[in-house]
């Protein structure tokens, strides 16, 4: 059929169609338990029955620092907090992985990770009751301050990835985010870089299916984020962010693959939060109770693992007793430490910006000190 534009004829409709696929590519999700506790043998991680039992209190702890969190903040001791609760397995699984002189690069939800990566839980504690002595790990303990803004985290392990390997150091840098910092430019500038420069480095996403609010269809567009790194040209793969040990297994290859120089890799934890994403929030505003139930009572990555456990003959009733006991004292030598801490002198935040301090914020630190003095607070 001929149609008229103008004075051009043009034909229409010749069958053209079919250059164009639709984006479809395949990412299964890597599991090696079964939502029941079930496995194939052949499938697990070289891990010994110790390391096991390992994961599982650092997964338990972490729950049980998560409430006391949560009810610290609830009781005015804690200015806000963002909750791990449901993403145990994916934290620990992943920082399990590492080498004491790998990096973990944090988001603000990585209590769990930097604690199993050896930073002191009192510290992450002091941090969120508003304390910036809480924001750096002690000396060899290889935990990158907290990020609070979205993804700026990435290109900050990526730049340390790429030193280190200018520097010959063969160590991996383990960078976390989620969901929504993957539509942060940061995110994709760093994935570009680090496909570029092969730089050592892991980009560890926690699909934890909501940004605040915003659910994970509104995201993105794209199946999975795994997927993001085709385009970047490195390896991502999708596992169960619920099953701590597909999650180590994963992670373990891909921390052994920057070691060896073979580039980054895109990890996708599946997973879900529990709680609030942080105090300040109210989940019910945006996603059913039902939702919430089903990944529970059905996904949990703690009871998931303990039936593992039982199933080998590893754990009972009377050791789960025991650790919850033992776990519940240590939890509350964490919170004695943190609101322990000394306090702050008040001229700190005159001290630390300028190595040579400006005449007017001198004036304000001697003002300060004489009120100090005048009150009886001189120290
Ligand atoms: C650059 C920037 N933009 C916006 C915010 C406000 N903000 C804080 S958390 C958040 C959602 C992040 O969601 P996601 O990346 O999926 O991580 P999750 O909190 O689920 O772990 C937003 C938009 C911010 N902190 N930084």
């Amino acid at each position: 059929m001929a149609q008229t534009r103008g004075k051009r004829t043009r034909t229409a409709s010749r069958r053209v169609e079919g250059w164009i696929k639709p984006v479809e590519p395949e990412f299964e999700t890597i599991q090696i338990l079964r939502d029941d506790g079930s496995y194939d043998e052949a499938s697990l991680p070289d891990l010994t029955d110790d390391q096991m039992k390992e994961l599982y209190e650092w997964m338990v702890f972490a729950r049980i620092l998560d409430q006391r969190a949560l009810n610290m903040q609830r009781q005015g001791r804690m200015g806000t907090y963002p909750p791990v609760g449901g993403q145990e397995a994916a934290q620990v699984g992943s920082a399990y992985a590492l080498e004491k002189e790998d990096w973990l690069f944090p988001s603000y939800r990585e209590s769990a990770a930097m604690m199993v990566h050896g930073m002191p839980p009192e510290l992450t504690f002091l941090y969120w009751m508003g304390r910036e002595e809480g924001a750096a790990a002690p000396e060899g303990v290889n935990v990158f301050t907290i990020s609070i803004p979205i993804a700026t985290q990435v290109p900050h392990a990526v730049g340390a990835a790429w030193a280190a390997r200018l520097r010959g150091e063969k160590k991996a840098f383990l960078v976390y985010f989620g969901d929504g910092g993957t539509s942060e430019g940061d995110f994709h500038e760093g994935a570009n870089f680090a496909g570029v420069f092969k730089a050592p480095v892991v980009l560890f996403c926690q699909n934890n299916h909501y940004a605040i609010s915003v659910p994970l269809e509104r995201q993105t567009a794209s199946r999975t984020i795994a997927q993001k790194a085709v385009a970047y040209g490195f390896p991502g793969v999708r596992v169960d962010g619920n099953d701590v040990l597909a999650v180590y297994a994963v992670t373990r290859e891909a921390v052994e693959r920057a070691r060896r120089g073979e580039g980054p890799t895109l990890i996708e934890a599946v997973t879900y939060r529990y709680g609030p994403h942080t105090t300040a929030d109210d989940p019910t505003r945006y996603r059913t109770a039902d939702e919430v139930k089903e990944w529970q009572e059905r996904r949990d990555p703690i009871m998931r693992f303990r039936r593992f456990l039982e199933s080998r003959g590893l754990w009972s009733e009377a050791q789960e007793e025991e650790l919850q006991e033992r776990l519940r004292e240590r939890a509350a030598e964490v919170v004695r430490k943190a609101e322990n801490y000394p306090k702050p002198e008040p001229t700190n935040m005159f001290d630390y910006m300028y190595a040579e301090l400006p005449w007017n914020l001198k004036e304000q630190r001697e003002a300060l000190l004489q009120e100090l003095a005048e009150r009886g607070e001189a120290r």
